[in-house]
């Protein structure tokens, strides 16, 4: 939990909002393990839409933590031993 708060402010700053450019930042340098690195503009666009609810254009920190749930469900499901298969 204070991983995930710490990289926010990283990349945030003291405004505490994420800009497109920053999101992408963040998510290319510090969550490649879990996630595609985005390399499609439009990759990029559509994420940032789905992310900023409010529409101000900014991710902040409650924003944020959607990705993250999103991230960690998927990770979730990958780890999940399928029943169908056993
Ligand atoms: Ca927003």
């Amino acid at each position: 939990m204070v991983t995930i708060i710490q990289v926010f402010h990283k990349y945030s700053g003291h405004k505490c909002k994420l800009k497109k450019a920053e999101l992408k930042d963040l998510i290319n340098n510090e969550m490649s393990h879990f996630i595609m690195k985005i390399h499609e503009n439009d990759t990029l666009d559509q994420l940032f839409a789905d992310l900023d609810q409010n529409g101000d254009l900014e991710i902040d920190f409650k924003e944020f933590i959607a990705l993250i749930a999103m991230v960690t469900s998927a990770c979730h499901e990958l780890f999940t031993p399928n029943p169908t298969l056993q």
